[in-house]
């Protein structure tokens, strides 16, 4: 399959519903344009994405999906906001731009991010009263974004990444950090296509080890990254874990171990995608694509 034009037209679907989503005004206080900037400066979608074709290898309609995907969207485009300002990470630049406080200004950037988390809860909550007897499904996944978004998912893991920042840790350490920080928004991104998507039991088990092995993947990946790859790559400032002293891969396994480290974790996702056919072929296409995304695989 053509996974540019995949993503491309699905990107295109998710970026018409986030801009209906976000906020028309523009108040002097720039609130409302720095969600925007927030949201719309870059970012390759790639939760809501998932969130899709997780609901089109089941074969069932994804319009009840969208409002779930664009919410996660908003979380994801939140928690960068937040990750970038000076008590967290304090970067400069994300996706090649300068990052939302440098170009707003701490307060407004705070701000925006905290608007963002709530317009996401608000999202998912309209879509659930509207969801007729898609109700029941439409809760969980609202339950389990929450769950994935807070602390004993995304909030959770960035708390224990900060507070691992300086010192040695071990691997289960590391992944229990990544399994929060960067793993939970994906599963919960997957698990949601799957729930609106009316997947059978042994289908949610599936699909939900695959989610579990792809978003490993993509962190491993998104550590060899921040050690080897030029800005024009990342759109991050290069080396950022290592000059932090941030828990990182590279470092406990080495480059090498690393990358096989990440083929094997998609490996093992593509497993779990066997009985889906043909129709998993996008989940399958952006699996292979995380590890792409650091060369020689
Ligand atoms: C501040 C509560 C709070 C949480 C922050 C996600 C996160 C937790 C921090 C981001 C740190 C980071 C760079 C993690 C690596 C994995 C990751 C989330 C990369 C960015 O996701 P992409 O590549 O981003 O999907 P785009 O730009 O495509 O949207």
């Amino acid at each position: 399959m053509n996974l540019q034009r995949y993503l491309h037209q699905r990107q295109h679907r998710i970026e018409r519903a986030l801009d209906r989503y976000l906020p028309k005004t523009r108040s002097p206080d720039g609130l409302e344009q720095a969600m925007r900037y927030g949201v719309f400066a870059g970012g390759k979608r790639l939760r809501p994405i998932l969130a899709l074709a997780t609901c089109e290898c089941l074969g069932s309609p994804t319009t009840p999906v969208v409002p779930f995907a664009c919410a996660i969207e908003f979380i994801h485009a939140y928690s960068l906001i937040h990750d970038d300002l000076p008590a967290m990470d304090d970067d400069v630049l994300r996706r090649g731009k300068p990052t939302t406080h440098v170009k707003f200004g701490e307060a407004t950037a705070i701000l925006a991010g905290d608007a963002l988390l709530t317009e996401a809860f608000r999202i998912m909550g309209e879509a659930a009263v509207r969801a007729g007897a898609l109700r029941p499904v439409a809760v969980q996944a609202l339950v389990e974004i929450a769950q994935a978004a807070g602390i004993h998912g995304m909030v959770g893991g960035q708390a224990a990444d900060m507070a691992a920042e300086g010192t040695t840790i071990d691997l289960p350490r590391l992944e229990f950090i990544h399994v929060r920080k960067t793993g939970a928004l994906i599963r919960a991104a997957v698990r949601t296509g799957a729930l609106l998507g009316n997947a059978r039991a042994d289908q949610l088990r599936r699909l939900t080890r695959y989610a579990d092995r792809f978003g490993l993947a993509f962190q491993v990946t998104d550590d060899i990254l921040d050690a080897e790859a030029p800005t024009d790559v990342t759109g991050k400032t290069v080396g950022r874990d290592r000059a932090r002293r941030k828990a990182a891969y590279p470092a406990l396994l080495g480059l090498s171990a690393s990358k096989d480290r990440a083929r094997d974790l998609v490996a093992a996702a593509l497993r779990e995608l066997q009985p889906f056919g043909p129709a998993a072929e996008p989940l399958r296409a952006l699996a292979r694509f995380v590890v792409s995304r650091c060369g020689d695989t």
